[in-house]
């Protein structure tokens, strides 16, 4: 299933038999802005940190999990908090897994922020709405999982800056876990740069933040998932911390008093 070789690389790409994903680009508070699109790196400056290839990452100990080897982009985003930011895979066809959106504060510029602390953040997350009846689907069909809703139509997943967040510069992260193959968990995640504006004072604690890698071991029971074996408990616990909401503004309070 993984190319290793330029040629079994493009053929992935445009022979669609295995087909994985990437982000390849964003809308941030309405505009639009284009990423990576395979292999080949664009001559445009763009937001996105590059990554080099569609393949997933198979360890989540392995340093490409971060940013799927992408370290730097030339451009950010501005954004503000309450804004809303969606990432869309030009393809993907699993069906279970978790959607996964962090955030990490870059303590100066862009250029010296490479995210090897404990300082990620979730912002956004989805998993499985189990019902009693729906069952961890070992098919690439429609599913209980959120992720199954990327599997043919727009392929857009969108998220909220949090309510007052602190301003400052942030690389923003989408990752989807695959869990089609029992036990053999795959990650895809992508990197984009964001500068959030405004006047916020949010800033989340140590309980909302972890390291990447770092966040989930391998051996956890929500990365291996004998997905296969529908005797294992039908519910989903999303791996990392709880996500991070921010604060809303005071003065909403204030007008209601
Ligand atoms: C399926 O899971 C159950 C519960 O954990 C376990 O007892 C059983 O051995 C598993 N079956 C297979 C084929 O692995
Ligand atoms: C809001 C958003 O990101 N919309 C995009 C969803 O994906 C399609 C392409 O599949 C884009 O054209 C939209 O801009
Ligand atoms: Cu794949």
């Amino acid at each position: 299933m993984l190319s290793t070789s330029l040629f079994g690389t493009v053929a992935l790409l445009f022979g669609g038999a295995s087909a994985h994903g990437a982000v390849t680009s964003y809308v941030v508070a309405g505009k639009s802005y284009a990423g990576y699109q395979g292999f080949s790196p664009t001559t445009t400056p763009v937001i996105q940190r590059q990554w080099p290839d569609y393949n997933p990452v198979l360890s989540a100990s392995d340093a490409k999990l971060r940013c799927n080897g992408g370290t730097s982009a030339q451009l950010s985003a501005p954004v503000q908090p309450g804004d809303s930011i969606s990432a869309t895979w030009s393809q993907w066809t699993h069906s279970q897994g978790p959607i996964l959106v962090w955030m990490y504060k870059c303590a100066g510029d862009f250029a010296s922020c490479d995210g090897s602390d404990a300082g990620w953040f979730k912002i956004d997350e989805a998993g499985f709405h189990g019902d009693g009846k729906t069952v961890f689907l070992n098919t690439e069909t429609p599913s209980g999982w959120d992720i199954a809703k990327l599997v043919g139509g727009n392929k857009n997943w969108s998220s909220t800056i949090p309510q007052g967040l602190a301003p400052g510069n942030y690389l923003v992260r989408h990752e989807l876990i695959a869990l089609h193959q029992a036990n053999n968990p795959q990650f895809y995640a992508e990197c984009a740069q964001l500068t959030v504006g405004g006047s916020g004072t949010a800033v989340p604690d140590a309980s909302y933040k972890a390291a990447i890698p770092g966040y989930c071991k391998q051996s956890d029971s929500n990365i291996k998932v004998d997905i296969d074996n529908h005797s294992i408990p039908q519910t989903y616990v999303i791996p990392g911390p709880p996500v991070f909401k921010g604060t809303a503004a005071k003065k909403a309070r204030e007008f209601n008093a």
